[in-house]
């Protein structure tokens, strides 16, 4: 008897910073797979949260002046309003500082103590804290993590091990007996022949420091974040707690990820669970990373998207089509703003949102008669589900879509504005009631306010039944066609080709705030000058501007929770190399500009020289600290 249960989960993320593009990505994903399987009638179970623990986040708070927990409680409501506005509906939050969550690692650290899976060592290796990983020669590039392509640390400390070289065959055998425990197929074979090279024990203990779970066979010691972290896919159902609704759920469906973080999940998670003598999750899939200009966004590498931007901009039910639409979701997609702004005016405003405000209208104006219909919907119903279920959301959308052409088309065809055919009319309504259905994962709210105006239930059993005949009232627009000129975004900078858009955004963006620069020259009183932030910043990273010769584009920590993207007209004077790890004074309260396609937030303050006209940055004459207020 198969199980009338979905279970999806999503990595529980670091809580250093407010959640990014990449971030939501997995989440969407996961709130898409939830939502469809619930149209379903399955009992879903869908879990996301965050990863208080470790390193890291130790780091990250004492960078910020704070105990950890105090600042993870800072952070963590931050993701739960995005997810919020994101429109995604997780059944749990949960946090690895939950207590029932920190309950649950100490019982089964005992469990494997017990057994002799994990026994007292001494670990000398190298270590990335923001991988929170261990590694070993091979694995670096040129020196450097291979994720994050920075330094990584030596250490040397007391730990507990984990016997993980035990697993080995018996992990070989289950991806041999499960061909789908990992997905996508490529990836599969890359843990394969990895763990077929031999597994080492694993270190699964630190003793410097201090922000953890400590282990319950030893104080002195707190649990590696991983191991912690992945305990949370049995806790947030109730592992300990609440036996029956574990036992209904487990085993997890999908725990969706990102690529970065297979390895954890394919052979350490299972392998924990063989240990602990626990059922293994049905699947594991890893999708690719979202880049912009070919690299991965997030947050340390200072081109994070602003999630409150975009979507305040472009609106939630377009961010979550789009972020889907164009890319296969196991491989890695670019994100780009030509492209989210083509497909939202092309495929949302103009196929979608244009069907439902013609046919409402018409509706409206005709009425609908029921008839036999030409638009049979039964194949892309069939193949889109089969999508879906195989996460080929692309796949899923481009079937939909196609369908929406075909509705558009047939419209086109009988043209019932012409001939006010109330069987037309219908015909084109009960086909736009099972596209909505199938978006509705996609696009909740869209979806709803369809069905609203067409008067049917969005759920499988409406798919089923033919479109009731009701009064309909014409549907207000969806979306709006995005201007470039409106589009005021934190996003990557345009094509080189695209410079004369470029400078009407920016003077269109800029004009109030020139209309305040054209006030006097003469003295201004204290007050006025009150009003100027003036900070010391550290320049962390130089890259110069896509579109400008003259500017580079500088990552600048001013003693934030995250670095400035700010636009300086260094280039003639300075070279990159100059410029980095330079201390200088900043604006840090000038409102955001665009400068050639990249929005600047602050200004770097610099003289020019009386006899040849250069720049000269100024420096503080001695080193103090990033963040320091100049008065
Ligand atoms: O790794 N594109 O947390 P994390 C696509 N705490 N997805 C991205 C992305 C990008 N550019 N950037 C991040 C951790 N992600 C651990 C997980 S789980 C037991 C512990 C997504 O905050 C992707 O899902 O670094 C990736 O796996 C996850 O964020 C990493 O989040």
């Amino acid at each position: 008897m198969t199980k009338n249960t979905y279970y999806v989960t999503t990595p529980i993320y670091y809580p250093t910073a407010k959640p990014h593009l990449g971030s939501a990505y997995t989440t969407i994903a996961a709130d898409i797979l939830a939502r469809w399987n619930r149209l379903a009638d399955k009992d879903v179970f869908f879990l996301t949260g965050t990863d208080d623990h470790g390193k890291k986040l130790q780091e990250a708070a004492e960078k910020a002046g704070l105990k950890p927990e105090t600042f993870v409680d800072h952070i963590v409501p931050q993701f739960q309003e995005a997810w919020k506005k994101l429109n995604l509906h997780y059944d749990r939050f949960i946090r690895t500082t939950d207590s029932d969550h920190e309950q649950v690692v100490q019982t089964i650290l005992s469990e494997m103590h017990k057994k002799g899976d994990i026994y007292e060592g001494y670990y000398e290796g190298l270590y990335c804290t923001a991988c929170e990983a261990y590694y070993t020669e091979k694995d670096l590039t040129e020196g450097n993590c291979p994720i994050h392509k920075k330094p990584v640390e030596k250490i040397k400390e007391e730990s507990y091990f984990f016997k993980l070289s035990k697993y080995q065959k018996k992990l070989l055998a289950h991806y041999k007996k499960n061909p789908d425990f990992i997905s996508p197929e490529g990836r599969r074979q890359e843990v394969i022949n990895r763990v077929k090279e031999g597994l080492q024990d694993l270190s699964i203990s630190r003793t410097t420091f201090s922000w953890g779970v400590p282990l319950p066979f030893d104080k002195g010691h707190v649990a590696w974040v991983w191991f912690d972290a992945l305990l949370n896919y049995i806790s947030g159902i109730g592992y300990l707690e609440k036996q029956e609704m574990f036992n209904k759920f487990w085993p997890a469906d999908v725990h969706l990820i990102g690529k970065d973080i297979l390895w954890f999940h394919a052979v350490i998670w299972p392998a924990i669970l063989m240990s602990a003598g626990i059922k293994l999750p049905k699947k594991i899939f890893a999708h690719g990373w979202l880049t912009i200009k070919g690299d991965k966004i997030g947050k340390s590498a200072g081109n994070a998207v602003d999630l409150d931007t975009l979507s305040a901009k472009i609106g939630v039910d377009s961010l979550r089509y789009v972020l889907f639409r164009e890319t296969p979701f196991g491989q890695d997609g670019e994100f780009s703003q030509d492209v989210f702004i083509e497909r939202h005016n092309n495929e949302l405003a103009n196929k979608l949102g244009n069907l439902v405000s013609r046919l409402s209208n018409l509706a409206e104006k005709y009425g609908m008669q029921k008839t036999k219909t030409e638009l049979e919907s039964r194949s892309m119903i069939n193949k889109a589900s089969k999508h879906i279920d195989g996460l080929e959301f692309d796949r899923a959308l481009n079937e939909i879509f196609g369908f929406v052409d075909r509705i558009n088309h047939f419209l086109q065809e009988k043209k019932p504005w012409e001939t006010g055919d109330a069987k037309v009319i219908y015909q084109a309504a009960n086909a736009l009631k099972d596209v909505t259905i199938l978006l509705y994962p996609f696009m909740p709210d869209t979806a709803e306010k369809i069905a609203k105006t067409f008067h049917f239930e969005i759920s499988k059993e409406s798919l089923n039944k033919d479109l009731g005949i009701n009064k309909i009232k014409k549907a207000h627009i969806l979306f709006k066609k995005i201007e470039i000129t409106q589009n005021k975004m934190a996003f990557p900078p345009f094509k080189k080709q695209d410079e004369k858009k470029i400078e009407k955004v920016d003077s269109k963006l800029n004009e109030n705030v020139g209309k305040s620069e054209e006030k006097s020259r003469s003295t201004i009183n204290f007050d006025d000058f009150a009003k100027l932030d003036l900070r010391v910043g550290k320049i962390t990273d130089v890259k110069e501007h896509p579109q400008a010769d003259k500017l580079f584009v500088l990552t600048v920590n001013m003693g934030e929770a995250r670095p400035r993207t700010i636009v300086a007209g260094l280039r003639n004077r300075y070279k990159k190399e100059e410029l980095v790890g330079k201390k200088a004074v900043f604006v840090a309260n000038l409102a955001p500009r665009m400068l050639k396609g990249v929005e600047s937030n602050g200004m770097i303050l610099a003289a020019a020289a009386e006899d040849d006209g250069q720049v000269i940055i100024l420096s503080p004459e001695r080193d103090i600290k990033e963040g320091s207020k100049i008065r």
